[in-house]
């Protein structure tokens, strides 16, 4: 066997692949001092809503499961400002609060959707894992890690397909990268030259398994290599520099050169989800990043540089905590769905 083997291989060496285009590389984006203005809001939106969550969710307001996505906040954010909020889709998985407010959709309805209430998004019926919005073109919350990587690449399909002009794009994590339907799904995006971002956030920890110990390759964005998919490894902490990459990103999709894969390298703060104590690692890992690379305080210091003066920061702060704390007391005193609730949504027709 093994002579047989060795005398195919060396009559007939493979065909060196051909040099194939890659995409240019990725600046910094320049932001104006309104665009990082904005960028900055969207930030502390996110981290003080996820802040104002983990505290409901001790009181026992939220039920569930709940993964919070402070620490991260600079990739969706980035990411998300460089797509077309009516063409485009997004998908992603479980730790997904981040990804509908960077979406503009109303801070009042996701809380109310994480304590179970008839105004929530999903109708109170979903909870932090599984919100969805059509009208935003925002595809979930998905629980099955992974899953939404296929899901995600029938959006493209769907983009493609309807020639609507759309891309999509399809968050996943360091952990999921290493499920099979993900490189199923890479095979079919590339031969069919899908316009899709595949966007891996790599977070360091795949619950409390961190990526060096879970990866045979733990450089990620090298993932689609075998597909001919092209990576980039991106800052995930500098929202300049994720908005950078983004562009890249989208100008090669929309170009019609198929799916690109993007690793944002970040890091999450908290445990895995609430009822994680987080025994893995040190308190000090996760102050030396919070002090060190911060998503908001650099984008804070950036301002600062820029003029804008300490008291315009604290007021940004100060509104983006009134508007956290009125969706909390939304979410807290808006109605529990009827009971005959729990009959609705669950089939799309009769069987
Ligand atoms: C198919 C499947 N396997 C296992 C789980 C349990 N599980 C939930 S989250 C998770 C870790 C995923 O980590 P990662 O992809 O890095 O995402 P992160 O939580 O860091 O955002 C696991 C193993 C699951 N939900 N689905
Ligand atoms: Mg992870």
């Amino acid at each position: 066997m093994a002579r047989a083997s060795t005398a195919k291989s060396s009559k007939s060496a493979p065909a060196p692949i051909p040099n194939r285009e890659r995409p240019g590389e990725p600046e910094r984006y320049k932001a104006s001092k309104e665009e990082l203005l904005q960028f900055y809001r969207d930030m502390l939106l996110i981290r003080r809503f996820e802040e104002k969550a983990g505290q409901l969710y001790g009181l026992g307001l939220i039920g569930g499961f709940c993964h919070l996505y402070i620490g991260q906040e600079a990739v969706a954010v980035g990411l998300q400002s460089a797509l077309n909020g009516d063409t485009d889709s997004v998908i992603t998985g479980y730790r997904d609060h981040g990804h509908m407010l960077a979406y503009g959709i109303d801070p009042k309805v996701i809380m109310a959707e994480l304590t179970g209430r008839e105004a929530g998004i999903s109708r109170g019926k979903g909870g932090s894992m599984h919100m969805f919005s059509v009208e935003h073109k925002f595809y979930g919350g998905h629980g099955i890690v992974g899953a939404q990587v296929s899901l995600g690449t029938g959006l493209a399909f769907k983009h493609k397909y309807s020639r609507d002009g759309g891309v999509a794009m399809a968050y996943f994590g360091d952990g999921a990268a290493n499920q099979g339907q993900v490189y199923e799904s890479f095979n079919m995006a590339e031969l069919w030259k899908l316009p899709i971002i595949f966007v891996i956030e790599n977070n360091q920890y795949a619950m409390g398994t961190s990526v060096n110990r879970a990866s045979a390759e733990d450089q990620l964005y090298r993932r689609g290599e075998s597909f001919r998919i092209p990576g980039l490894q991106v800052d995930g902490m500098d929202v300049l520099a994720v908005r950078g990459a983004a562009e890249e990103a989208v100008k090669w999709v929309r170009a019609g050169k198929g799916p690109i894969l993007l690793e944002l390298k970040t890091y999450r703060y908290r445990g895995h989800s609430m009822s994680d104590p987080a025994k893995y690692r040190s308190r000090d890992e996760v102050q030396a990043v919070r002090d060190k690379s911060d998503p908001i305080e650099h984008a804070k210091r950036e301002l600062e540089a820029l003029g804008v003066s300490e008291d315009a920061l604290k007021d940004i702060d100060k509104e983006i905590r009134k508007q956290v704390s009125e969706a909390a007391d939304f979410a807290e005193t808006s109605p529990e769905p009827e009971i005959s609730e729990l009959y609705t949504d669950v089939l799309v027709d009769q069987y």
